[in-house]
């Protein structure tokens, strides 16, 4: 069941060691980032009021995780519930790039998503301020058109670049997916809905197919220095 009926989303952020995940949320909460970052022991949570295009408040419990292999088993007892799944990894490691699959895996197989695939997973490139080692085309083949995440987005949480952009889409697919999952109960017979939650339902429908947030090289000079890499 989806966290909304406890009057917020639950949203887990997930990814390598070192990618940037905790910063991201600091990013989202301070508008910086702390200089002596330290890797996350675990994971920790904080609450957000996130407002969707329609001009709705929605509370959203975001789950820091901690990348780190050693806190693996403690983390995944935190995915169930998770009503969207912000993926991460950083464009200049393309180890974290290879690791992207066992995470999904991981993630879908915890919750028991792996058939349906239904909850919504957004996918990250953070650090974009640097030279990237991961080909954005490589993404757009491998994720985007694979339907493997719902949205691709490159973020550097060290400028603040398309972090709040980040949240919303993760607001905006987590309550379409709270809304879907709720139609689907009422398939099945476990719950009431009326026409009017119905419509609303249908107005979330915009954010179906997979898209990207990465700002197109191709729209750039050719002799870009390394800040201006993904067009930041
Ligand atoms: N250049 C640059 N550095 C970043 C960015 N985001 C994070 N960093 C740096 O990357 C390092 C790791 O960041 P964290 O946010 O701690 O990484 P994490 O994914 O939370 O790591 P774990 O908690 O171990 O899983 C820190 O030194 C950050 O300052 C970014 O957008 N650009
Ligand atoms: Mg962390």
């Amino acid at each position: 069941m989806t966290s909304f009926h406890k009057g917020f989303l639950k949203v887990i952020i997930i990814g390598d060691s070192g990618v940037g995940k905790t910063s991201l949320l600091e990013a989202f909460n301070y508008k910086k980032i702390s200089k002596s970052a330290k890797p996350t022991i675990g994971a920790e949570f904080t609450k957000r009021k996130v407002k969707l295009q329609d001009g709705r408040d929605v509370n959203l419990q975001i789950w820091d995780t901690a990348g780190q292999e050693r806190f693996q088993s403690l983390c995944t007892s935190f995915y169930r519930g998770t009503d969207c799944c912000i993926l991460v990894y950083d464009i200049t490691s393309s180890e974290s790039y290879e690791n992207l699959d066992c995470w999904r895996q991981l993630f879908q197989s915890t919750t028991g998503d792996e058939q349906t695939q239904e909850i919504p997973i957004i996918l990250v490139g953070n650090k974009c301020d640097r030279d990237r080692n991961v080909d954005p085309d490589r993404v757009q083949i491998d994720w985007v058109q694979k339907k493997k995440c719902i949205h691709h987005i490159e973020t550097s949480a060290l400028n603040l670049l398309r972090v709040e952009e980040l949240f919303q889409l993760t607001a905006q697919y987590g309550y379409q997916f709270f809304e879907q999952s709720r139609l689907g109960a009422i398939g099945s017979g476990h719950s009431m809905i009326n026409m009017q939650q119905m419509r609303k339902s249908q107005r979330t429908q915009l954010l179906n197919t997979p898209n990207t947030s990465r700002v197109s090289l191709g729209s750039k000079k050719q002799n870009v220095n390394s800040k201006d890499q993904c067009g930041c």
